[in-house]
């Protein structure tokens, strides 16, 4: 009887363990993340030169404005509105040197955690909103490495809900620099407006291997009683 009692004491312990190892908080590495400061540079500028562009919004077509079309920001007083203007892709770029994560990176247990609230003028569905994150290993767009992690959203036609795109990745051993990306397949506005707030990129541990091997030892034991 006292057996069958340890089981599951083991069991809700390590999920215990792993809960409250997912609870801890990462700082969000985007600078201006909510769009609430409206200086920005071209898209073109901060994909050609990292390092004299970091933290700066890049914005092929839009900018950063107040509420408007319908919709109100997620969250402060302003938003990025991108427009397709012809592009394939209408997009906003921002690159973060994340060489002070290096250890973590190197280690090859970096985890990435990338998110972005998207919306677009009421009246209209259809609009395609991506969250797109790619990784580098040195301060230019030749230095690509590993896997881009892309996230697609088809948007409703309501202007009162925002929706939620999000991307979580293993880093690549060799990055320095990261490219968050924002954007909206530019046909699919069809004239509309897209709209973006509250981005988020935050780098944390992959939870521990021991943690993992615990669960599976718990599991083990559990199986070798019966
Ligand atoms: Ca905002
Ligand atoms: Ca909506």
């Amino acid at each position: 009887m006292t057996r069958k009692l340890a089981q599951p004491i083991v069991a809700w312990l390590t999920l215990a363990a792993a809960v409250t190892f997912s609870g801890e908080v990462h700082a969000n590495l985007l600078a201006n993340a909510g769009f609430e400061t409206t200086a920005f540079t071209a898209s073109s500028n901060v994909l050609g030169n990292f390092v004299g562009n970091q933290g700066t919004w890049g914005i092929l077509a839009g900018g950063i404005t107040p509420a408007t079309a319908g919709v109100t920001p997620a969250g402060g007083a302003q938003m990025l509105c991108m427009v397709g203007a012809g592009q394939l892709s209408t997009m906003t770029v921002q690159a973060v040197d994340v060489s002070s994560y290096a250890a973590l990176i190197g280690s090859g247990n970096a985890q990435l955690s990338a998110s972005a609230l998207f919306n677009t003028n009421g009246g209209y569905s259809g609009a395609n909103g991506r969250l797109r994150v790619r990784f580098f290993s040195g301060p230019s767009q030749t230095s690509l490495v590993g896997s881009t992690s892309i996230a697609s959203l088809i948007l409703d036609a309501t202007p009162a809900t925002w929706e939620q795109a999000s991307v979580s990745a293993t880093i690549p051993v060799n990055t320095t620099w990261i490219v968050y990306e924002v954007n909206y397949n530019g046909l699919s506005l069809a004239g509309n407006t897209g709209f973006v707030d509250e981005a988020v990129m935050t780098i944390g541990a992959v939870p521990a291997p021991g943690a993992i091997a615990l669960l599976g030892f718990a599991g083990l034991a559990g199986r070798r009683r019966r």
